[in-house]
């Protein structure tokens, strides 16, 4: 039959040495985590861990993101089920730098994108049912740990101008209220912490601003990210 492997979850967490001090950048679609990473990749001190978007846009020649905008109903559960495995991997990676940055997490999947879907009608109950144990399992069994969650938070007018400006192909066709359902969804889980709670403590940083301001303010921030892991 098909080996499972006999390495418990415990075992495999013990055997995890390295335990940087972990940052999750969260935010709405065109929020600015991209530039907030690439700001802090600059630090020694940072190991920058990108979302793997190029995976999820080349699964055996299949782009799975395009495919979700395109039809989610029918995509959305194989997308999000391979944004939870290759995520899951991003949790797991191990650093030999002090802190470890990471573009979104297994949480907001879960929280906000799996959440808007199914509550906007876009994806079946069944997947969703299955999603989420899914998702319980790896919580259970996993290290998601983080200890700091940076969110910048975006007004969905804001987010709609950047994407357009970008012009990244798949989300040319995403609306202005999956934006704004997503910032709720966002603020729920972040700032009002009703139905969700933040795993961790979390950084407030507002991007409803031009380049140079967004520089500016991921340097104010900077020591206090930095110092937070001493
Ligand atoms: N996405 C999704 N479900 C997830 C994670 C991401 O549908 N669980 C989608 C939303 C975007 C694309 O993947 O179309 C990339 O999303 P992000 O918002 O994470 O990354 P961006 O590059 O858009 O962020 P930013 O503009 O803030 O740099």
């Amino acid at each position: 039959g098909l080996s499972l492997g006999n390495v418990q979850p415990t075992q495999k967490r013990q055997k995890r040495t390295k335990k940087p001090f972990t940052v999750a950048v969260e935010g709405n679609i065109g929020s600015g985590k991209s530039t907030c990473l690439e700001y802090f990749r600059k630090q020694k001190e940072v190991e920058v861990v990108p979302e793997p978007v190029a995976k999820w846009k080349d699964v055996k020649g299949n782009n799975t993101l395009d495919m979700m905008y395109k039809d989610a109903s029918r995509w959305s559960l194989a997308f999000q089920s391979y944004v939870q495995l290759t995520m899951a991997e991003v949790h797991r990676k191990e650093s030999d730098c002090p802190i470890k940055m990471i573009e979104r997490s297994l949480y907001s999947a879960r929280y906000c994108f799996v959440e808007n879907l199914y509550k906007n009608g876009l994806m079946p109950e069944v997947d969703y049912a299955i999603l989420s144990e899914w998702y319980n399992w790896i919580q259970e069994n996993e290290d998601m740990h983080i200890d700091l969650i940076v969110y910048l938070q975006a007004s969905p007018e804001t987010c709609q101008s950047r994407i357009k400006e970008r012009n990244r192909q798949e989300e040319q066709s995403v609306p202005i209220e999956y934006l704004q359902s997503l910032n709720s969804l966002h603020e729920n889980w972040l700032i009002k912490q009703d139905k969700f709670k933040a795993p961790c403590q979390v950084l407030v940083i507002n991007t409803d601003c031009g380049l140079d301001e967004m520089y500016k303010k991921f340097e104010t921030h900077r020591d206090k990210i930095i110092q937070m892991n001493k």
